[in-house]
């Protein structure tokens, strides 16, 4: 069976043996296996109950990037920490495709009330023997324009942090949250982790390449999301998360697509898609 439901997560099967796995919980994608090898990171103490987020995989952040004063939400919105409804398989060939929604009925009555807007989001996962493809549409079903920021907020499994490479981002412009958010221009084509590193590189080309350190490339192509962040929260930050172990910040890193440095502008009645497809080079 390509695709089937149980226990609120859908496990994604293709022939040539690749898999993954999605939580209902936040449409949040939590293992994707392929040639054998898990590619994302689920920490080992991620609570799974859906009283928070998932610590892991690809949490989907809308509408809000971090939090915003004129929006009383919790941090990165209430996609990550809503449930979704399974919406079935889309196709079933070469790749198998299953798709998930979220409605604006489906939220509390707070959530509604800190962002009201009518809206319905439709998230496709998509897996192949080597990619994996994570697609989100915004349909703004007011007559008013939307403004809201989404991402791919994804964790890569990494064997040492200290091998870990990302190429793409040189010459772009990002903001230092470690820094207070002071902005400066990457000069490196490689950019390596040995400290807290959290960064929102702005209006960056769709082509970006992670290196895992061991031997194996990444290639992750986006389209719709203007914006990069690299992440890594290293001892303290690590050590400051209940549901992140002292030590994982090794074998992990944050490489996440979005829109998330200017609002993305929705006219009532239209549609916006973005996404990431990840190959294994
Ligand atoms: O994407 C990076 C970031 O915004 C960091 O600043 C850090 O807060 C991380 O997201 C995790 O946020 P969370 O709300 O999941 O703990």
């Amino acid at each position: 069976m390509p695709a089937q439901e149980s226990n609120k997560v859908v496990t994604l099967q293709h022939p040539s043996g690749a898999t993954a796995k999605v939580s209902l919980f936040g449409a949040t994608v939590t293992s994707w296996i392929s040639n054998g090898i898990e590619r994302l990171f689920v920490s080992k103490d991620a609570i799974l109950d859906g009283s928070k987020a998932i610590r892991g995989g690809i949490p989907l952040v809308f509408p809000i990037f971090g939090t915003k004063a004129h929006i009383p939400l919790p941090q990165h919105g209430f996609a990550r920490n809503s449930y979704w409804d399974y919406l079935g398989i889309l196709t079933d060939n070469d790749e198998v495709a299953v798709r998930f929604s979220l409605k604006d009925n489906q939220l509390t009555k707070d959530q509604r009330q800190s962002w009201p807007h009518s809206f319905r989001l439709v998230y496709t996962v998509t897996l192949t023997a080597t990619q994996l493809k994570t697609y989100l549409t915004v349909k703004n079903e007011d007559s008013d324009t939307m403004e809201f920021n989404t991402l791919l907020h994804t964790y890569f499994r990494v064997k040492d942090i200290a091998n870990v490479s990302v190429e793409g981002l040189s010459s772009y412009t990002f903001a230092d949250k470690v820094a207070g958010g002071a902005t400066s221009v990457e000069n490196r084509d490689k950019i390596t982790i040995a400290e807290e590193v959290d960064r929102v590189y702005q209006d960056v080309q769709d082509h970006l390449q992670l290196n895992t350190g061991d031997g194996q490339k990444l290639m992750i192509d986006k389209s719709g999301m203007k914006d990069t962040v690299v992440w890594n929260p290293w001892i303290e930050k690590a050590q400051g998360m209940g549901d992140f172990g002292n030590e994982e910040y090794h074998e992990m890193i944050c490489v996440e697509v979005g829109s998330v440095a200017q609002w993305v502008h929705l006219e009532g009645g239209q549609t916006w898609t973005g996404g990431q497809t990840i190959s294994i080079a």
